[in-house]
């Protein structure tokens, strides 16, 4: 494990190139003579959107390449991760943007929604759009020559349609105007979790490390994926329980699932165990924004011990999880780059 100072570091570097690609950016778009309160208008949705967050999916390619390419990783290699890096962060940004709207969320990183901002409303749906394109001009300034740039579109217009799949499904399984609990299940759940989150945050980081670092085997990325998408449903689950149970003054939001009828992990977990008496409480009060509905689900909640089932949860999936990670043939993947993202998440707190 590499010392916090070593982090701090590796974490600073990669900050340092957020600059240098908006003010790319920021010079593309003012090539094609926007009227300055528009280029303004840019340069704040990409400050107020895509810095400030945890950046575990940006960095986690650039500690990938490291353990990929070990000794021969040079300061080009590291350049070019840390953009890579910077596209899936820009990628999240365009995510986040569109789902506060969508979830009708009030705080993200510790500020308003963008969508909440003064005179913003709903032209952060553009905003959002023009987050994602900023991905492909920031792929083809700097990858259009290499061998792999075909391979890292792709990926990204794969991994974004499988996103907005997972987000269909989150948001048709939970309309706002409908609660009914039995649309969920842990089944749907997992195939939401899988699609609206695992690839995007756990397998995309990776597998652009390993475009990058040239491996062709189409069993090594399979192998990834065998891995990183269960460690992604581990992640989901603990910002479920986080948006219920964590301190939003550390995790910088406010929580909306119970409000928002969102089939997150808490309520599918209670309705397995609920009683009947129990099973009509969280009828009658999920999916509802009054305070009131919402602390007597929170109650029920705690009456079912779920703080306790979700320790017992994530002890087991760490269990699992490494015994997975342990069973790898270091020919074809390395183990490390695994341990390294495992260890990082493990009993979070934000
Ligand atoms: C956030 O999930 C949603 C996504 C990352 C996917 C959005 C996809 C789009 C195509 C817009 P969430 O709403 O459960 O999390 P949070 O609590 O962070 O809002
Ligand atoms: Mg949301
Ligand atoms: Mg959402």
């Amino acid at each position: 494990m590499a010392s916090s100072n070593a982090n701090a570091l590796a974490k600073k570097e990669f900050e340092d190139v957020f600059p240098i690609l908006t003010e790319e950016f920021l010079k593309e778009v003012n090539s094609r003579k926007l009227p300055q309160e528009a280029f303004e208008w840019i340069k704040k949705n990409i400050h107020h959107n895509v810095f400030g967050g945890k950046m575990n999916r940006g960095m986690s390619v650039v500690d990938s390449i490291k353990i990929l390419k070990g000794g021969e990783t040079s300061n080009e290699d590291l350049f070019k991760a840390r953009v890579l890096g910077w596209c899936v962060e820009w990628l999240q940004a365009f995510f986040l943007v569109a789902d506060d709207i969508m979830d009708a969320s009030i705080t993200r990183r510790g500020n308003p929604c963008w969508y909440k901002m003064e005179g913003v409303g709903t032209i952060a749906i553009n905003d959002s759009f023009i987050l994602e394109s900023s991905v492909y001009f920031f792929l083809k300034k700097y990858f259009r020559q290499e061998p792999y740039y075909v391979d890292l579109l792709e990926l990204f217009h794969e991994i974004t349609l499988d996103t907005e799949l997972g987000q269909l499904i989150d948001l048709i399984t939970a309309p706002e105007d409908n609660v009914d609990l039995n649309r969920f299940s842990m089944e749907k759940y997992k195939y939401i979790v899988l699609y609206k989150t695992a690839f995007y945050s756990f397998y995309l980081p990776v597998a652009l490390a390993m475009h990058m670092a040239g491996i062709k085997n189409v069993l090594a990325f399979q192998k990834a994926k065998d891995i990183l998408l269960p460690l992604g449903e581990y992640f989901q689950i603990q910002d479920d329980y986080l948006d219920c149970f964590g301190d939003p003054n550390v995790i910088g939001k406010i929580g909306t699932d119970i409000e928002d009828n969102k089939c997150s992990w808490c309520i599918n977990q209670a309705l397995m165990i609920a009683s009947s008496e129990q099973r009509k409480l969280l009828d009658k009060h999920y999916g509802k924004k009054n305070p009131e509905d919402v602390s007597i689900i929170k109650q029920v909640y705690k009456d079912l011990n779920l703080e306790e089932l979700y320790r017992e949860y994530e002890e087991n999936s760490y269990t699992i999880l490494t015994e997975l990670i342990s069973q790898l043939d270091e020919n074809i993947i390395k183990k490390d780059i695994f341990l390294e993202y495992m260890n990082k998440i493990y009993k979070r707190t934000k």
